[in-house]
């Protein structure tokens, strides 16, 4: 069964003025669009058609670079839609919240640790937080990768991402990688997070 490009509940314009319309319209029309097709097109009359994503994600280190780009770009591209609502911003609530002061001792030490994350990604990569068993902990990935790959050099259950690659924010700020980064905090949908915690 081919995987679908998932829904994106809200127009392209409605994340404004953090993330453009053109820029979301391009995201995720080409890009997310791109990578499920080519996931598709990697997997096609192979064992591999039949499995979910999560489980070629989780042994994604027996299978080709290209379900390993492609999956990643699948899966990556669907949370971070999901993570972002024109609703959302402010502070995380309950178990999360419980959680990251737990883990990091106050919301403003982990938003700190996961910018410093998200900023220092060299190249195309992703910033995550990481749900380990119930103990969260900020990491990032090169390329699509993911922490539900075995490959992985933390691993877990990612509740948060953010896209750092050029393609999701180069036309709005250019080389400013930590000013789109600051602008996602105003888009975080933080009900979704926790729901993927509890
Ligand atoms: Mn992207």
């Amino acid at each position: 069964m081919a995987f679908e490009l998932p829904t994106l509940n809200y127009d392209y314009n409605a994340l404004e003025p953090y993330i453009d319309a053109q820029t979301m319209e391009i995201h995720y029309s080409k890009h997310h669009a791109g990578y499920t097709n080519n996931l598709n097109n990697a997997i096609k009359d192979t064992e591999l058609e039949n499995k979910s994503i999560e489980d070629l994600l989780g042994n994604i280190s027996n299978y080709s670079v290209a379900v390993r780009n492609n999956g990643g770009g699948f899966y990556n591209h669907k949370m971070f839609w999901e993570s972002m609502s024109p609703n959302g911003g402010g502070e995380p609530k309950g178990e999360l919240l419980n959680a990251i002061n737990g883990s990091f001792g106050s919301f403003a030490v982990f938003k700190e640790l996961f910018n410093k994350a998200a900023a220092t990604r060299f190249g195309s990569g992703w910033a995550w937080l990481v749900n380990q068993g119930g103990k969260i902990v900020i990491s990032s990935t090169p390329n699509q990768d993911n922490p539900l790959m075995d490959l992985a050099e933390v691993k877990g259950t990612p509740i948060l991402g953010l896209d750092v690659w050029e393609h999701a924010y180069y036309l709005k700020y250019q080389n400013k990688r930590p000013e789109y980064i600051e602008a996602f905090w105003n888009v975080i949908n933080w009900d979704k997070v926790n729901g993927r915690l509890i």
